[in-house]
C-alpha cells in the first residue's frame, strides 16, 4: 500500500466519523456514566498519554470553561510518580477520566488499578477497549476503528465526546448542536485547504514550533507531536505570547512558525505571528476570521468561518496539523503509516513505570 495511505485515509474519513460518534452519544444515557459527579462537586481530573495526554488538556479546559469549575489534566505517569502532586488532599472528591485509544497503555493501565485498589471509581474513554474497559466501572467505548500507528481520528472523536458531555452537565444544548454542525463543516473545508497544505508540505523547515493558546494550546501540542511522529522532525509547541520570550530566537527563513489564533486573543496572537514573519521566518496562521494583514503576511493561511462557539472549533483546528505532519513525512520519503521507532500502544513490559 502507497506511503500514508492509512494514516491520510484516516483524517479524511473525520466528518463521517464525528457523525457516527456524534449518533451514537445522542443516543447515550449519560446519568450512569457521569450523572452523580457533577463538576460542581467533584474534581474531574483527565488522563492520558501522548496524544491522549493533550486530549484530557483539551478536555480538562472545555470543562473548565463550560462548567465554571476547575478540571485538570495530568500525564499518566505523574500520578504513578507523583500522587500527592495530583492529588494532594487525602479523600479529596475526585472523579478521573481515563483516555485511551488502545486501552491498553501500560502507564494508563496502572493507574487504573491505583484507582481500583483505592476504590476511587473513574471514567474510562476509549476507542479500543481492551483491558481499560475490564478495569473500570463506567466506560464509554467510541464507535472508532483506528488503523493508523499515530492518533487522528480517535483524538477528535473522543474530544468531541467528552466537551458533548459537559455541554450536557452545563446544560448548553446549543454547544451540542454546534457540534453536531463540525461533520459537515470539515466536509466543506477538506477539498480547500487539503491540497493548499500537501502543497506547502513540499518546502523543507530546520524547525518547526506551532504556537496557541488558551484551550487552543493543548491542540498546538497536538499539532507539534503530530509532526515529529508523521515527519521524525522536530517540533515545539508554546503558548504564542511566551514565543517572544526566548524562543523566537530560533526564528528563520529555514524555519516554520505556525499560529493557531483564537478568536479572544486575536489581536495580541496575531500581531505575534506577525512579529516572526518581520524576522524571516515563513508562517502559517489558522484561525476562525482572518485579518487582511494576516491573510497577506502568512505563508499559508486556513480560515475555518465556523459559526460555532470559539470552544467547539478546536478539533477543527487540528486537522491542518495532522495533514502537514503526513504530508512532511511523505515528502522526506518517510512513511506515516510506519513511524520510526514508534509502536501504536506503549506497554512496558512487566515492570511498573
Ligand atoms: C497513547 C499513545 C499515543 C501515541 C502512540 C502510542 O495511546 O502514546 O498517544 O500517538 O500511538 O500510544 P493510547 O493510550 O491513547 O492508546
Amino acid at each position: 500500500m502507497e506511503h500514508g495511505a492509512t494514516t491520510l485515509r484516516e483524517i479524511y474519513s473525520q466528518p463521517e466519523v464525528w457523525r457516527n460518534c456524534l449518533h451514537t452519544l445522542d443516543k447515550l444515557e449519560l446519568e450512569p456514566l457521569v450523572g452523580d459527579k457533577d463538576p460542581r462537586s467533584h474534581e474531574w481530573i483527565f488522563v492520558g498519554c501522548g496524544t491522549s495526554y493533550y486530549l484530557a488538556q483539551a478536555a480538562a479546559a472545555t470543562f473548565t470553561i463550560l462548567a465554571g469549575v476547575p478540571a485538570h489534566a495530568v500525564p499518566a505517569s505523574e500520578i504513578l510518580i507523583f500522587p500527592k502532586l495530583v492529588v494532594p488532599v487525602e479523600h479529596a472528591a475526585i472523579f478521573p477520566v481515563l483516555i485511551s485509544r488502545s486501552g491498553h497503555t501500560s502507564e494508563v493501565l496502572q493507574v487504573a488499578e491505583l484507582l481500583s485498589q483505592r476504590g476511587v471509581e473513574f471514567l474510562a474513554v476509549t476507542c479500543d477497549g481492551n483491558e481499560l474497559v475490564g478495569l473500570a466501572t463506567r466506560a464509554l467505548k467510541l464507535p472508532v476503528t483506528e488503523e493508523s500507528t499515530v492518533m487522528t481520528s480517535s483524538f477528535t472523536s473522543m474530544l468531541i465526546a467528552l466537551q458533548y458531555i459537559a455541554a450536557r452537565f452545563a446544560r448548553q444544548d446549543g454547544f451540542v448542536d454546534a457540534l453536531h454542525t463540525l461533520p459537515a463543516a470539515l466536509g466543506a473545508l477538506l477539498p480547500i485547504y487539503g491540497p493548499r497544505v500537501e502543497q506547502f508540505a513540499q518546502q523543507s523547515f530546520d524547525d518547526v514550533a506551532f504556537l496557541a493558546q488558551g484551550a487552543l494550546y493543548p491542540i498546538a501540542s497536538e499539532t507539534a507531536l503530530k509532526i515529529m511522529e508523521s515527519s521524525s522532525s522536530y517540533a515545539q509547541f508554546f503558548h504564542t505570547l511566551e514565543f517572544r520570550h526566548g524562543p523566537k530566537s530560533i526564528v528563520s527563513k529555514r524555519v516554520l512558525v505556525g499560529a493557531l489564533l483564537s478568536e479572544t486573543g486575536y489581536a495580541e496572537e496575531s500581531a505575534v505571528l506577525l512579529e516572526m514573519k518581520d524576522l524571516g521566518g515563513r508562517t502559517l496562521a489558522i484561525a476562525n476570521q482572518l485579518s487582511p494583514e494576516v491573510r497577506r503576511s502568512a505563508d499559508l493561511a486556513i480560515e475555518l468561518a465556523l459559526p460555532v462557539p470559539e470552544l467547539a472549533r478546536l478539533v477543527v483546528y487540528l486537522i491542518w496539523g495532522q495533514l502537514l505532519g503526513s504530508h512532511l513525512g511523505l515528502r522526506k520519503g518517510l512513511n506515516p503509516d510506519s513511524p520510526r521507532h514508534l509502536s501504536r500502544v506503549v506497554t512496558l513490559a512487566g515492570r511498573a513505570i
